[in-house]
């Protein structure tokens, strides 16, 4: 496949509601490049999004789309996936969107472990509702609501990696978008490993986010190197809580295990995806009866 297979605009002609320069224009490229790389076809890839500048991401790229609500994106896409285990199911959301109000979804999907790989636009602010602070938000960072007389932001940021290794996430991952080759690899591993997949992607917001620039990312990044060991939990832990420079790359890659499909029992038996099944109205109707009369 090509990148261009993925190109919506072939389709239907629309403007991209993006500001010019934002990076989620290169967070497209990047997963189209890496979605032709690794020759998936637009009709087996699913993007699942909820709401944010982020989450429109899906909307720009020829695959199927479900589009859901602010944080419920997982639900969604684990979903898919267990009705149909033949589809690539990317899901794609903002910092907000998956760490505020998606948060507790995140958490327990981890847990459960569907064959899913999440890409998180983390540009540490809320864009699309205008400059909000999201989780991932720096200490001391001033917006309209957090403002310079209270010292802006007093939280601790959320730690996505941290959360990941702590869940023992079996495939976590930090990129940043302002080198597009170095990300688009990191996504093709992530949707290649089996089992649950977080990619936390630092994207600059150029219009509400003056303070975690192009430049900013640039000069508080650097590459894990070849010697670092991925399935080393407590190094990967280390890592995940670096700040004075966040490290880039796999962090964590957990040992091989079930995933929420296999583990569900749906497929034991019966190998066809649950949508090539002809379903059964009256065990269906028992069951609920069931389930009624025991309330
Ligand atoms: C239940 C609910 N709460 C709040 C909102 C308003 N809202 C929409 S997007 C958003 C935050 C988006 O931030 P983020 O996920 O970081 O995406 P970005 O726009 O930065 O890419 C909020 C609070 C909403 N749509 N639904
Ligand atoms: S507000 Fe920020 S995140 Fe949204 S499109 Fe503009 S630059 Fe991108
Ligand atoms: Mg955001």
């Amino acid at each position: 496949m090509k990148p261009d297979d993925f190109e919506i605009m072939n389709d239907v002609q629309y403007d991209i509601a993006w500001c010019p320069g934002c990076g989620n224009y290169q967070i497209r490229s990047a997963l189209m490049l890496a979605l032709a790389e690794l020759d998936l076809k637009p009709q087996e890839t699913v993007i699942v999004s909820g709401i944010g500048q982020a989450a429109k991401t899906p909307h720009y790229i020829r695959t199927n789309v479900f589009n859901g609500l602010h944080g419920r994106a997982l639900p969604a896409a684990m979903a898919i996936k267990a009705a149909n285990p033949e589809l690539t199911v990317i899901a794609e959301s903002g910092d907000g969107c998956m760490y505020g109000e998606g948060g507790n979804h995140l958490m327990h999907t981890m847990l459960r472990n569907p064959d899913i790989s999440v890409f998180v636009h983390n540009n540490m602010v809320y864009g699309l509702t205008k400059g909000q602070a999201s989780p991932t938000s720096q200490r001391g960072f001033e917006t309209l609501v957090q403002t310079a007389d209270r010292q802006g932001v007093t939280s601790e940021p959320f730690n996505p990696l941290a959360l990941g290794v702590a869940m023992n996430a079996s495939f976590v991952a930090r990129a940043f978008i302002g080198d597009t080759e170095q990300t688009k690899e990191i996504m093709k591993k992530a949707i290649q490993h089996k089992g649950f997949s977080l990619v936390d992607i630092f994207q600059p917001c150029v219009t509400y986010n003056k303070i975690n620039t192009f430049r900013w990312f640039k000069n508080n990044t650097y590459y894990l190197d070849g010697a670092y060991d991925s399935t080393d939990r407590l190094a990967a832990f280390e890592k995940a809580i670096e700040h004075d420079k966040y490290p880039l790359g796999v962090l964590y890659r957990g040992l091989p295990r079930a995933t929420f499909e296999e583990n569900s029992g749906i497929y034991d038996v019966d190998k066809r995806p649950l949508f090539q099944r002809a379903l059964d109205k009256k065990k269906l109707k028992e069951l609920i009866q069931t389930k009624v009369s025991g309330l």
